[in-house]
């Protein structure tokens, strides 16, 4: 998508979106007229982006943070990733846009306007870790296609809605449902009208946590369009291409979601491990549900210096899927030994979790800090790649980061 003529095309709801204000006058705008703040060919601008975030495509958009742009414990809107599969739809009308309950196994098809959603159903705020399942892709050999994602595809900000279960229990779900697929307002890269860029979703178990939202907020605000306005899922855990954007519909299923990029090789992974660049049959291909244990090293950033017989202050996160972080290590040896670093507290279930450490080096010289994770049933980040797989998901090996003592 040209940007121009995505602003070219755009209604006043997302002009509002985009600005993340209301315009005063905005009913005076002639039609096609684009505001002067928006006639902007700047990604970083348009998006809010901070000037360090990397572009990785811009058909669709994609962007990525970079490890010292995600020290902040919330993840501010300017350093989250944007990974679109299709097109940023266009003609967004808070007014008008309304939720769907569908499926065969929902009791009664039951559609929300956004203000029946915020005022018939409690309200949760928990702070939610998404990392797309191609996050460290770049590394894998031999390659996979698609964005060659290092290590920025991560954040952890704080949303705020209405628990899908509240919804699926108030328009009935039947006994037989064994998923929920979600259905957004993006288009195909093609125009065609028919396909959908991307419809993936969740088996019941995990529409029905607690902490599984219909998010309209995201750090206290209106989510940014990028993001998903106006109104969002989120799965926190599992691989954030279940947390559909630009949300208008959930289907209650009686099987798997069969919507587009839920068959095939689409976010799964060989069921047996495979030898790098092996063919695998679809039939032999798993659907990724929580995703493995990760750490990021980011504070300071990589290639810094530090003067002999200072200690250097490490800070990070880490985080395990549905799972609990138990202890985080870190080497200065390349991994001969391992040290512990102080490991807090998740803010809520599904939240990733701050570590730090004060290190002290032996003498002056060439350092590597790598971090090593290990989730609550004792099992720990590789620190080499993990298993390869044909389109490059679920890297979650060791983070390093390199200092020199001078
Ligand atoms: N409707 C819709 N939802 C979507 C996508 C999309 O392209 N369209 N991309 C998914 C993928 S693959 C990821 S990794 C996350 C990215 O969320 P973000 O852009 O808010 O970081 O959104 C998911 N939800
Ligand atoms: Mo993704």
């Amino acid at each position: 998508m040209k940007r121009r003529s995505f602003v070219k095309k755009a209604t006043l709801g997302s002009f509002v979106a985009l600005l993340g204000t209301d315009i005063v006058f905005g009913s005076n705008m002639l039609k096609g007229y684009t505001p002067l703040a928006l006639q902007e060919t700047d990604p970083f601008k348009l998006f809010k982006k901070h000037k360090e975030m990397v572009v990785l495509n811009n058909r669709p958009w994609n962007m990525e943070a970079q490890a010292h742009l995600l020290n902040d414990t919330i993840t501010p809107t300017t350093k989250m990733f944007i990974r679109n599969n299709g097109r940023i739809p266009e003609d967004i009308d808070v007014s008008t846009w309304t939720l769907t309950i569908d499926g065969e196994s929902v009791a009664q098809k039951k559609t929300y306007t956004l203000a029946e959603l915020q005022s018939k159903f409690k309200q949760y705020t928990y702070q939610l870790t998404l990392e797309c399942g191609g996050n460290g892709r770049s590394e894998f050999n031999p390659p996979a296609k698609g964005n060659q994602w290092t290590i920025g595809a991560i954040h952890c900000a704080e949303w705020t809605g209405v628990r899908l279960k509240d919804i699926l229990d108030d328009a009935g779900i039947k006994s037989n449902a064994v998923y929920i697929g979600y259905h957004s307002a993006d288009t195909h890269l093609s125009g065609d009208p028919a396909k959908e860029p991307i419809s993936r979703g969740v088996p019941m178990s995990k529409a029905l946590q607690d902490e599984t939202l219909i998010a309209f907020k995201v750090n206290g605000k209106d989510i940014p369009l990028a993001h998903g306005y106006p109104l969002r899922l989120v799965a926190g855990g599992w691989p954030a291409s279940a947390s559909g954007k630009w949300l208008n519909r959930i289907s209650v299923r009686n099987k798997v979601h069969d919507g587009t990029k839920m068959k095939g090789k689409a976010y799964r992974v060989p069921c047996e491990p495979v030898a790098p660049g092996a063919s695998v049959k679809d039939e032999d291909m798993c659907i990724i549900e929580s995703m493995p244990v990760k750490s990021l090293i980011t504070s300071p950033k990589s290639g810094g210096m530090i003067k002999e017989g200072k200690s250097l202050k490490i800070r990070g996160h880490a985080w395990a899927g549905e799972l609990e972080v138990a202890k985080v290590s870190y080497s200065i040896d390349f991994g001969a030994t391992w040290q512990p670093t102080v490991l807090q507290q998740p803010s809520n279930r599904l939240a990733w979790q701050n570590f730090s450490a004060n290190i002290n080096f032996p003498k002056k010289g060439y350092y590597e800090v790598w971090a090593k994770a290990f989730d609550s049933n004792g099992i720990s980040q590789p620190m080499i790649l993990p298993g390869w797989n044909p389109k490059g998901y679920l890297n979650n090996a060791c983070h390093r980061i390199a200092i020199k003592v001078i």
